[in-house]
């Protein structure tokens, strides 16, 4: 993996990659900068085959505040950006790499996560919080609609009545509210976040790593097929599945009352 990012720092250990948001004197307020740093490392990570898991969090107190005030309101001074969603198609293309990343991704969050850095998070495949985390839709604090998915993520999440309520008070949700509600996975006092984030991708990144991508794909797609298709697409997943290096091997290990040692193949 590149790690010669401006405003991102990579890490790998072992299986894992941690992506780390940096620019903690604007609590990781996005520039295009970043952006273009996050996605770059994302989609290469996405064709590593040493990388079976993927962990995006931020440097400081926070996760990230969304998309950086100063520079929107210095573009649209200088009218370099003609319509805003010309820009978010860069956001987009973040958000559909996460999705379509063929291995788990982990938000870690610490601090705050508002605007599109918590729709980021919403991204992902699994989310970790601390105690103190806030999770803020800010868009209709500053008359915007929630984007980068949020609109899509939030009700399959946490269903349309609290999307609602999250998109037009966009009031800060707490760490622990967040787990209750379904908007991460864990919630988990500060002293004990990195050993917990640590310890998830490790598991996830020995792990058969193919069968969380044909996992992902027969999730994500759940939403929007009824249940004839998607039982059509689960067979066509498990075919696939069956096919796999590590499912021969864990079947063995389980006749053998031995541990799997998954490959990711
Ligand atoms: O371009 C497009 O495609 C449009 C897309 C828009 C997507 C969006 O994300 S819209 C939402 C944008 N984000 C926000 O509206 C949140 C703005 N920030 C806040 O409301 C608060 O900072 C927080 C609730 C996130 C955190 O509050 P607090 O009290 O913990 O920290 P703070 O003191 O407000 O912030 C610390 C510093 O970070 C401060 O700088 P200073 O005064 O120490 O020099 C603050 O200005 C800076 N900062 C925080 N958020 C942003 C930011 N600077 C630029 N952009 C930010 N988003």
């Amino acid at each position: 993996m590149r790690t010669d990012y401006q405003n991102l720092l990579v890490k790998q250990d072992g299986g894992v990659v941690t992506l780390t948001m940096n620019r903690p004197e604007v609590l990781n307020a996005f520039n295009d900068t970043m952006l273009e740093a996050l996605t770059g490392a994302v989609e290469e990570a996405a064709r590593d085959e040493s990388v079976r898991c993927v962990v995006i969090t931020g440097a400081g107190r926070a996760f990230g505040s969304g998309q950086d005030l100063k520079s929107l309101s210095a573009a649209r001074e200088t009218h370099a950006v003609a319509r805003v969603s010309e820009h978010l198609q860069k956001y987009h293309r973040l958000v559909l790499a996460i999705r379509n990343m063929p291995k788990p991704v982990i938000a870690a969050v610490r601090g705050v996560a508002a605007g599109i850095s918590c729709n980021i998070a919403l991204a992902c495949d699994l989310r970790v919080a601390t105690e103190d985390a806030r999770f803020i839709e800010a868009f209709a604090r500053i008359a915007l609609v929630p984007d980068g998915g949020g609109g899509y993520f939030l009700p399959r999440l946490i269903g349309v009545g609290k999307a609602m309520e999250m998109s037009m008070l966009a009031d800060e949700v707490s760490g622990p509210e967040a787990e209750r509600i379904g908007l991460v996975n864990k919630c988990v006092p500060a002293a004990e976040f990195e050993a917990t984030v640590n310890a998830l991708a490790q598991r996830l990144a020995n792990g058969p790593t193919r069968a969380y991508a044909l996992i992902k794909e027969l999730i994500y797609t759940s939403a929007e097929s009824d249940l004839q298709t998607s039982l059509q697409l689960e067979g066509e997943l498990q075919d696939n599945a069956f096919e796999t290096e590590d499912h021969r091997n864990a079947v063995q290990a389980f006749l053998e009352k031995r541990k799997p040692e998954y490959k990711g193949r």
